[in-house]
């Protein structure tokens, strides 16, 4: 009681709850520059469009996907890897704008992980339905550097597990402008996303869009 009541008397610090160890949830870290962040996003998918990936195993991902970044993850018949260059285009992945940098960095740095350098930044983009099952991110080849996740748009229900698929998941709602920083012993916890409920968000409609900045390589 105490503590919850004396924790963010400074009015600069951010509202953060932590998940489970190395997992920081920053409420509303984003918000303020939502506009920005929506910007630079319809940018970066006007060069790399939205689409939806096929899994080694032949499933298409219900998830539409695109990167920004020196390297992307793609998916397809031939497995998972993070690419520099966009299959579907044949060019480069854009560039990392510095807002989306800054802010995956400024969001590390709050939760412990001083100089966070993302090179990837996925970008997911669920419609009504769509889901993630669980899974580990294990395609990077620095496991020392946090996963930061940035959630816009519809809430979603996130699902977060422990070392191994049986472990029993805690669920967690995800708003807009949400920060989730992933490290230490929670950077190999299993994860996955519920299947998206249908409302209507102010600034993007009928969807929600999930940024997770990475160091792979
Ligand atoms: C916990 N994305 O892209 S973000 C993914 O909402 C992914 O789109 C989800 O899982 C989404 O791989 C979840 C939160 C997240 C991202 C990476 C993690 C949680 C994580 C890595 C390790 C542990
Ligand atoms: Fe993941």
């Amino acid at each position: 009681m105490t503590a919850d009541l004396f924790e963010n008397l400074d009015a600069s610090a951010p509202i953060r709850e932590q998940l489970a160890v190395g997992a920081v949830l920053l409420r509303g870290f984003a918000r303020p520059r939502q506009h920005e962040l929506v910007a630079a996003i319809q940018a970066i998918t006007a060069q790399a469009t939205f689409r939806r990936m096929f899994t080694p195993g032949g499933h298409q991902m219900s998830v539409a996907m695109t990167n920004c970044g020196e390297v992307g993850w793609v998916t397809d018949r031939s497995g998972y890897r993070y690419d520099a260059i966009d299959p579907d285009s044949g060019r480069p992945w854009p560039s990392m704008p510095p807002l989306l940098r800054d802010l995956a960095e400024q969001a590390a740095a709050e939760a412990g992980f001083a100089g966070f350098a993302p090179d990837a930044c996925l970008i997911n983009c669920y419609e009504p339905g769509a889901k993630m099952s669980l899974h580990q991110d294990r395609d990077e080849r620095n496991m020392g550097a946090p996963i930061v996740s940035v959630s816009l748009g519809l809430p979603a229900t996130f699902l977060f597990g422990g070392p191994k698929r049986s472990d029993k998941s805690q669920r967690y709602r995800l708003e807009h402008g949400d920060v989730v920083v992933w490290g230490g012993p929670a950077r190999l916890a299993f994860h996955g996303v519920a299947p998206l409920a249908d409302g209507e968000h102010g600034l993007l409609g009928r969807k929600r869009i999930n940024l997770t900045f990475r160091r792979a390589r």
